[in-house]
């Protein structure tokens, strides 16, 4: 399953709104077959997993990160494949909570195959967290926080400079983290301040570019910005508030902005899910991070920290958080660590969207 989990990872910016998911074919106790969905709207793993094993998948037992689809959908059933494979077993990470295509080891217990779920079902989960989150939540997209910080959880230092806390290796993954989500999000003075293009220009290039949004409830956002400038190119949102001045709003309107005036943080998120925006990356600033944290906002964090101190005097990156009892105070689920050169990537979910098993 570890090997499925590594595989499923692969179609990261291809599949979505679809699933990333891997499977492996074992016979004998060998891997006979290995496949990942790798775009959406292409074959899913099992088949692939399946083509690549050809004869041997006879008697097979088929190891997949997720319960396999048993609907027509862009492709036919998984569950039809593996029957026709011949497959002696089936040993998924998790259920499929989608009312369509959900219901597949059922029915392919139904046709005498020996089922199994919930094996490394926390990882399964923490890989497709936006796919599961969306199907329980209607009110808004899955909202990431990428938070770079000073060892001592510090946004910029005293004189307010942040740009460069992170190094090379924690850039490089943030525009890896960009292709996987539906779009990226930053508050006004930052939009204002670093002036970011927030494109995608790594490795992966995404399926679709993700939306840009900026949180500005002013509007305050200039046409000389390099966002308005191209906003003919990428698509650019401004979630403004509807105080926001009306010649403000009509000039980035002008500029292809598409411009939303929701009475609220949370309505804007609304209104976000509501324009198509499943999953949302918030790369800041501090004010528009601990508002989302404050809000209950935020389901996951990916928190680089860069192995510097900046003191007291630097500007915190979690200010005005209740205090909390140790024994009571809620667990976020610790999901990722991985070295980024110098810096330490920790991925954090608060909670996990696992289906029922
Ligand atoms: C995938 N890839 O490898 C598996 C999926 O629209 P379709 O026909 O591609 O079906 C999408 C649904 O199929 C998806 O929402 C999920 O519930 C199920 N399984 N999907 O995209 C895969 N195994
Ligand atoms: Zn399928």
């Amino acid at each position: 399953m570890q090997r499925a989990l590594d595989l499923a990872w692969r179609g990261w910016g291809r599949v979505a709104p679809n699933p990333m998911v891997g499977a492996v074919v074992l016979h004998g106790g060998s891997v006979v077959g290995e496949g990942w969905h790798a775009e959406f709207g292409g074959p899913h793993a099992e088949v692939v997993a399946l083509q690549a094993a050809g004869d041997r998948a006879r008697g097979a037992t088929v190891v997949v990160t997720l319960e396999p689809c048993s609907h027509h959908g862009k492709t036919p059933p998984c569950t039809d494949a593996l029957l026709a494979a011949g497959v002696e077993r089936v040993v998924a990470a998790i259920r499929d909570p989608d009312p369509d295509a959900g219901g597949g080891l059922d029915a392919l217990r139904a046709k005498g195959v020996a089922v199994a779920v919930g094996v490394h079902a926390a990882a399964a989960a923490a890989l497709n967290a936006a796919f599961l989150f969306v199907r329980q939540h209607a009110d808004r997209p899955f909202v990431a926080l990428k938070l770079a910080t000073s060892i001592d959880s510090r946004i910029a230092d005293a004189a307010g400079h942040s740009r460069w806390v992170s190094g090379e290796e924690a850039r490089a993954h943030v525009h890896w983290l960009r292709a996987g989500f539906d779009a990226i999000a930053v508050g006004g003075t930052t939009a204002l301040k670093d002036d970011p293009e927030l494109t995608v220009r790594g490795a992966i290039t995404p399926r679709r570019p993700p939306v840009r949004i900026v949180f500005d409830r002013r509007a305050m956002l200039n046409p000389s910005t390099r966002l308005v400038r191209t906003a003919r190119e990428v698509p650019t949102w401004v979630v403004a508030s509807p105080q926001a001045p009306t010649g403000s709003v009509s000039s980035l309107e002008q500029n292809g902005v598409r411009v939303f005036l929701p009475g609220s943080l949370a309505e804007g998120l609304a209104q976000m899910r509501a324009a198509g925006i499943q999953s949302l990356l918030c790369e800041g600033g501090g004010a528009l991070g601990a508002k989302l944290l404050a809000d209950g906002l935020v389901d996951r964090l990916y928190w680089i920290q860069s192995p510097v101190w900046l003191g007291d005097g630097a500007i915190p990156a979690f200010p005005g958080v209740p205090d909390a009892k140790i024994e009571t105070a809620p667990h976020w689920v610790p999901v990722e660590r991985r070295p980024l050169g110098p810096d330490t990537l920790l991925v954090l979910d608060r909670t996990l969207c696992l289906p029922a098993s």
